[in-house]
């Protein structure tokens, strides 16, 4: 028995890491994994992707793609001879889904940084065409102006090291006085580190640097990242076992939203 994975690129360290989780615990009950890797989040290639493994005669699919609401119910209905469980979704959408509260995690961020006595906080969000990084970025902003701060300025980056390096360099060029940068995740927040330490920023000291993701290799990095942890092995354990216990009718299906934590390492003082 074959159960299908579509999923945005696996250079990414989240999705390749949910990837692990999802072919460890489906083969754990017995079930082999079939990965379809797509590479731009358009509607028609997770069609495609969706057929072809319906051509597997796979009849359960889980989407690690990032997708608005209705996109995503769209892809649902136009695929009701299945069943589609997603993860990169609105968690509070109605499509079948197990995802993290972008919220919890990004409100204890600020509030750790706001403790430690930072003012000029400046985000780096991940880009404008995924949900996730949309929904954390409003949460930041929204905490922001609960303690009556304003970032001091918002940039996007694509997920990757290169975009975060790119934007902390120009950050520096255009508003250098920023204390603390909440970066979108944990791949942009090294290249963010490396741009500081390629121009004698002392980590802490001078800026402080929050990621978010908390993947295996965020403890690795120098100074260790202050970082909001997913348990993405969790996400791929959930949504194996949600979708091997539905059934064809909604009835089944029920949703989950996992907790995200902040844990405080040594990038942030
Ligand atoms: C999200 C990650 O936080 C981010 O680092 C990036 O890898 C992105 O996925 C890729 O789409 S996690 C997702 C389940 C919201």
């Amino acid at each position: 028995q074959t159960i299908g994975l579509v999923t945005t690129s696996l250079a990414l360290h989240a999705p390749s890491q949910v990837a692990a989780a999802v072919k460890r615990y489906a083969n754990l009950d017995g079930y082999q994994v079939l990965i379809s890797m797509i590479d731009e989040n358009v509607n028609q290639d997770i069609q495609s992707a969706i057929n072809e493994l319906k051509s597997q005669l796979v009849d359960k699919v889980i989407i690690n793609v990032p997708l608005e609401t209705e996109e995503a119910q769209h892809i649902a209905s136009d695929n009701d001879d299945i069943v589609c469980l997603f993860l990169d979704v609105d968690p509070y959408s109605s499509v079948f889904n197990v995802s993290f509260n972008p919220a919890d995690g990004t409100r204890a961020s600020v509030k750790h940084l706001y403790e430690l006595g930072h003012r000029e906080i400046a985000l780096l969000a991940g880009p404008e065409s995924s949900v996730s990084a949309n929904l954390r970025l409003k949460s930041w902003i929204d905490t922001l102006s609960g303690y009556g701060l304003k970032p001091v300025t918002v940039f996007h980056g694509n997920w990757d090291a290169q975009s975060g390096y790119a934007g902390a360099l120009q950050m520096l060029r255009e508003t250098p006085n920023f204390t603390a940068v909440l970066v979108g995740n944990d791949q942009m927040a090294l290249g963010v580190l490396s741009a500081f330490h390629q121009h004698q920023i002392a980590i802490p000291g001078e800026k402080s640097v929050v990621g978010y993701d908390g993947t295996y290799e965020s403890s690795f990095f120098h100074p260790s990242l202050t970082t909001v942890s997913l348990d993405l092995d969790l996400q791929g354990k959930e949504a194996v076992r949600r979708l091997l216990d539905s059934g064809h009718g909604d009835a089944a299906r029920s949703s989950s939203v996992l907790p995200a934590k902040l844990i405080v390492r040594h990038s942030t003082g």
